[in-house]
């Protein structure tokens, strides 16, 4: 295989509604999208970097500049026998996980495109339907939070969570139990705690949480192994994770006992894939994390999420939470019963609408 060329796209869209976590609030995304030319085929990919280095050091910018600059210039003109090659080509660029997940995303999808398979089946994956979370923002008000959390059960979602940060965590999280004592609740902190707030958190364990998402430093490791010896709950590691290396480190310090998985934050398939067979064979669940990725980084995950120890719900949710009209053909629905079904297609499974993509452009560039 070869990548003949690659067009890079940043488009921009609106949110339905507007998003906000302990790092930044969100009503307009930018978002870097990859196409591919791989010998005869055509691979999607995007770039899940946002557009501040909030939740982690990279940016769409950063990607744009990396990919343009280092990453295309390794990749150009080389041969190499599949998809999973593309990490080994780009492993002198150290970090800069996004953008090369964004492009080995791409050449997987041509690659599957290819072979006339689905990209998921090329992957390895073992699930036909996906059970489906939801991530709820920040809400001005604990009845506003109520409602979405309503709106998010009566459309099927298994799971739900609401993100916290300091004045926004313990309230918030009783008034939701009260209203709802059954259901599979948790939250993420976006690394908004430190050691000293463990107190704090100890006191959510009375709401029987799934799991606490990344109350410490984005680099924290040492921290979340002090602190998950302190509580009960599952902490669960997202920021913190980037390498398998780290994956490993993590696991065996007890830092987590639960693996949020995004394909960008780790730099693709090879390295997410990597990281899910240690955990399943530590005996730690691993999940789909999202990054209100477009249809295209959405289709990406639905297929990421058929492997077998994404034994729980991810943050992978219709496309109708996210946008108006999103950009792939047909949009990503959710059941009643909180689940999507993969699609069968080859490739991503999904049909990127090219003329829809172009009107949303803000940016492109041709490496050729
Ligand atoms: O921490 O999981 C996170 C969105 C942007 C950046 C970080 C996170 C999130 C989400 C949204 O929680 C998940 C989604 O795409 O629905
Ligand atoms: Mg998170």
């Amino acid at each position: 295989m070869r990548v003949r060329r690659v067009t890079m796209r940043e488009i921009q869209m609106s949110l339905v509604t507007r998003f906000e976590t302990s790092f930044g609030s969100i009503s307009e995304r930018h978002i870097v999208l990859l196409e591919a030319e791989v010998d005869g085929t055509t691979g999607w990919g995007e770039v899940v970097a946002g557009e501040t280095p909030f939740y982690s050091p990279e940016t769409i910018r950063t990607a744009w500049h990396i990919l343009r600059d280092f990453i295309w210039p390794a990749l150009k003109g080389k041969e190499f026998g599949s998809a999973s090659d593309v990490w080994c080509l780009l492993a002198r660029i150290r970090g800069h996980n996004m953008a090369k997940a964004g492009l080995e995303a791409a050449v997987w999808d041509a690659e599957a495109r290819c072979k006339g398979l689905p990209l998921w089946k090329l992957i390895g994956g073992a699930r036909e339907e996906i059970p489906c979370g939801v991530s709820i923002g920040i809400k001005p008000t604990r009845d506003e939070l109520a409602g979405a959390v309503q709106r998010a059960l009566s459309a099927g979602y298994q799971r739900i969570k609401i993100k916290i940060k300091p004045g926004w965590d313990v309230e918030p999280v009783r008034r939701l139990r009260e209203q709802f004592p059954r259901i599979r609740l948790m939250v993420d902190a976006n690394s908004a705690y430190r050691m000293q707030d463990w107190p704090l958190l100890k006191q959510l364990e009375a709401f029987y949480l799934m799991m606490i998402e990344q109350p410490l430093g984005w680099d924290d490791l040492y921290g979340h192994a002090e602190l998950q010896r302190k509580l009960e709950t599952p902490i669960c590691l997202d920021e913190c994770i980037h390498t398998e290396e780290q994956a490993l480190a993590a696991i065996e310090l007890g830092a987590c006992r639960i693996l949020n998985i995004k394909l960008g934050r780790v730099g693709g398939y090879r390295v997410a894939r990597r990281i899910h067979d240690l955990c399943e064979q530590r005996g730690i669940p691993v999940w789909c994390g999202g990054m209100l990725e477009s249809g295209i980084g959405r289709a990406h995950n639905i297929g990421l999420s058929t492997l077998p120890n994404f034994s729980l719900p991810g943050d992978v949710s219709a496309s109708r939470r996210y946008w108006d009209e999103d950009i792939i053909e047909p949009e990503v629905e959710v059941t009643p019963q909180g689940t999507i079904r993969v699609p069968t297609g080859p490739g991503i499974g999904f049909a990127p609408r090219l003329e829809r993509i172009e009107q949303l452009t803000v940016r492109k560039e041709i490496l050729e």
